[in-house]
């Protein structure tokens, strides 16, 4: 009987040992090592099959069928084997790859504008609502429009390299080029350009004006908590036939109370002296209420347009007379937004940043 050739130890054995090895496989190519161990050319089963030459015709019989039967289960384990390890395989790459799809999907950031973005757009929006147009010009500049036009005697202190960032290339006047180091040869380019315009309107019997901000990027030689190399100034110019000290107060006045969103501030006009500007002035400002309430705290220069400085527009400074300021965007910005280390503002911290949005 062939379930009792099984049952005979040796082929049981063999099975058993066969089951044994496929079982202690973890790969395909264990498996199919194994696997030559029992079925291959010189395998186990391969070698009992050759055992049975010498035997009676009888006995080849019952003795084939029983290796047959032992060799079909062997193959069996084998099969439930590979289908074991290939289902092991395909439950380790699906979790692998698994994908959750309960997840909130990715949201794609929104972009906002820097806080010297949004300081330099308010300036334009406020001096623009009272008559000002905005002048934009070179950041690289030549000797003339940075320092002589404003009237800087040639051995100025900021003419020197400490101050100033110069570029390795000569103008028409032998003088190196530089980065500005201000916005104001941008309003001597301005009210140059537009002297055609002064002349038709002065034959005409009338006095024109030149109203003017330049918002821009300068640079000197500078590296702190409160200064860098590149920086943002504003600059106002307003020339005409009875242009005042008064009017430079009114307007940047109504410039603070739109600026900073409040009436409760005052103004304060110290004495002070720029080469381009004679009176000169520098601004300072007291909030009344808020985190910055009580203390003096300085936004700007300005002054009286120099005679000279209106002659080197181009114009005459017996019918022209009027005021300029300067005022830093990044320091303004600083004020209106609370941030009190100006470094802040080139870290590109999207943290920082994000805050503005
Ligand atoms: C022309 C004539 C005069 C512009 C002025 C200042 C005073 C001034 C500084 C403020 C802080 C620069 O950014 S800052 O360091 N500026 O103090 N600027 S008056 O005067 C001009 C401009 C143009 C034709």
């Amino acid at each position: 009987m062939i379930t009792d050739s099984l049952a005979s130890t040796d082929l049981a054995e063999l099975v058993r040992s066969a089951e044994a090895a496929f079982a202690r496989t973890d790969t395909p190519a264990d498996l199919e090592n194994a696997k030559a161990q029992f079925l291959g050319k010189s395998g186990r089963v391969t070698e009992l099959m050759k055992g049975m030459a010498q035997l009676s015709v009888d006995d080849k019989k019952t003795r084939g069928a029983a290796i047959n039967q032992a060799k079909q289960a062997i193959e069996a384990a084998l099969t439930a084997r590979r289908q074991a390890l290939a289902d092991a395989e395909l439950a380790r790459q699906l979790k692998a790859q698994a994908l959750d799809v309960t997840l909130p999907g990715r949201q794609r950031g929104t972009g906002g504008l820097h806080p010297v973005s949004l300081a330099w757009e308010r300036i334009e929006q406020i001096f623009g609502s009272m008559g000002f147009d905005v002048g934009d010009g070179p950041e690289v500049e030549n000797d003339w429009f940075n320092f002589t036009a404003l009237n800087n005697p040639p051995n100025h202190p900021a003419r020197s390299m400490q101050d100033t960032f110069y570029v390795d290339m000569q103008g028409e006047d032998g003088q190196p080029y530089c980065l500005r180091t201000h916005t104001s040869p941008m309003q001597i380019r301005y009210a140059t350009a537009h002297a055609r315009k002064h002349a038709a309107a002065l034959a005409a019997g009338e006095i024109p004006e030149v109203r003017v901000i330049v918002p821009g990027r300068t640079y000197r030689v500078d590296n702190d908590a409160t200064h860098s190399p590149m920086f943002h100034q504003v600059e106002g110019l307003w020339l005409g036939e009875n242009v005042s000290f008064k009017d430079l107060k009114v307007t940047y006045l109504n410039f603070c109370k739109a600026f900073f969103e409040t009436d409760d501030l005052i103004l304060r006009f110290r004495p002070s002296y720029f080469p381009f500007t004679e009176p000169s002035a520098e601004i300072d400002i007291q909030f009344r209420t808020g985190p910055l309430a009580g203390k003096w705290l300085e936004v700007s220069g300005s002054g009286q347009v120099h005679p000279q400085v209106v002659r080197n527009m181009g114009l005459d400074p017996e019918r022209f007379i009027g005021f300029a300021f300067g005022s830093g965007i990044d320091r303004l910005a600083m004020l209106r937004y609370g941030v009190n280390d100006l470094r802040q503002f080139f870290d590109g911290d999207i943290r920082f940043l994000s805050q503005f949005r």
